[in-house]
């Protein structure tokens, strides 16, 4: 009998990830999706499309992490032996501009899943493993460099505390109630999948813009800001070696290196033979009213424990998500050239 597994926030960016990371061990998989007046399945469309197997083995419901009946039902249909929580207002800035929302959707949304999770396996039976999908954010104001199991949070936004709320909330209800649940103190992770709005893909779709002249500048916020990067592809695998182990715990996942917004541009525009300097301007608008100044992952834990390390260095992840992005400013390039606007 094949393995089902369940993804919240399957049409984000590791939501697609871990899907054809577990579609690649065999499992089923299904995923948690809202209704929205237009596609949000471009980051998942090969997945159904791949194979008539595929399409058995791969599902998506409608539900929404605010909707407790419709994860209890989706739930009570699939009967998952894992479920991964990735689904978030996860976009940091915005947070401060939409603060209940976020923690709703990040917190209630969390014990929302939690609380299903535990009718689930105490009422109907079935033993399940849970991951939740904690943040580096919640370090913040970091109390040390680098960052591991045993530091603690400063959080600096409304998404960083509704994820302290929900990292604790999945401590409390694997004490509790004995659920099988782990949080994944994950570190930065890009990929060419990454949503446009964060700062590593503002910056490679704009620079593969600039490189094909469709656009001449690019407005930035804090560019002295540091972060460890890592590459989205690698960090879903951590996930699942998380639910694989005999106990449930709580692990970072990073790379151990930190490098500067800065350095990102000199990563990416260099790439492209181009200087950012005549390109970048900052716009105060992209500052947000508390700052995370630098963040450097310690993952040794994870390392020893799940024998787990990243693959893709910072210039390899820059690279690979110029080359994508400058195939779409190619796609783009050429209808302007057919007289159609982008
Ligand atoms: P993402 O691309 O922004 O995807 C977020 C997903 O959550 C989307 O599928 C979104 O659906 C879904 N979602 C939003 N609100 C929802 C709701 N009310 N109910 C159900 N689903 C909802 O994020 P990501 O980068 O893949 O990150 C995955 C998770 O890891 C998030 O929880 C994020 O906070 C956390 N995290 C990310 C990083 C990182 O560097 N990427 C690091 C640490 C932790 P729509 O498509 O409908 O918007
Ligand atoms: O910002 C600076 C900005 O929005 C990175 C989420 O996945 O990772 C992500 O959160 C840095 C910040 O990511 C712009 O001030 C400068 O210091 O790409 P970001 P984030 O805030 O680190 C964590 C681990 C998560 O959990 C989150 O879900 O870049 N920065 N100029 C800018 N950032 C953006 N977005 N846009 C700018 O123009």
């Amino acid at each position: 009998m094949r393995k089902r597994a369940l993804i919240s926030g399957i049409t984000g960016q590791d939501g697609s990830y871990l899907s054809e990371f577990l579609l690649g061990k065999g499992y089923e998989v299904h995923g948690i999706m809202r209704r929205c007046s237009s596609f949000t399945t471009h980051r998942i469309e090969h997945l159904y499309q791949d194979s008539h197997e595929q399409e058995v083995r791969f599902k998506l419901h409608y539900g929404d992490l605010l909707d407790p009946l419709s994860l209890r039902r989706v739930i009570s249909d699939i009967e998952p032996e894992e479920v991964y929580n990735l689904g978030a207002q996860s976009h940091v800035k915005t947070s401060f501009e939409q603060p209940a929302y976020t923690a709703e959707v990040v917190g209630i949304g969390t014990l929302n899943l939690l609380e299903a999770l535990r009718d689930y396996q105490d009422h109907a039976g079935h033993a399940v493993r849970f991951y939740q999908a904690s943040s580096s954010e919640m370090y913040g104001n970091v109390r040390e460099v680098p960052q591991s199991e045993v530091t603690r949070f400063y959080p600096r936004s409304p998404y960083a505390c509704a994820k302290v709320f929900a990292f604790w909330q999945t401590i409390n209800y694997r004490e509790a109630y004995n659920i099988f649940a782990c949080n994944g103190v994950l570190f930065n992770h890009e990929s060419p999948r990454r949503g446009e709005t964060f700062v590593t893909r503002k910056i490679t779709r704009a620079a593969s813009r600039i490189k094909l002249g469709l656009q001449d500048k690019l407005f930035l916020g804090n560019l002295d800001a540091k972060r460890d990067w890592g590459f989205a592809g690698d960090y879903v695998e951590a996930m699942w070696l998380m639910l694989q182990q005999q106990d449930p715990d709580d692990y970072v996942v990073a790379t151990g290196e930190t490098h500067s917004v800065r350095e990102f541009l000199d990563e990416v525009f260099g790439y492209l033979d181009l200087d950012w300097s005549d390109y970048v301007e900052i716009d105060p608008q992209y500052f947000r009213p508390t700052e995370v100044n630098i963040l450097q992952g310690d993952a040794s834990k994870a390392e020893a424990l799940l024998g787990w390390s990243p693959k893709v260095s910072f210039s390899d992840l820059a690279r690979m998500m110029v080359d994508a992005d400058l195939q779409t400013a190619e796609q783009e390039a050429a209808l302007v050239a057919a007289g159609y606007a982008v």
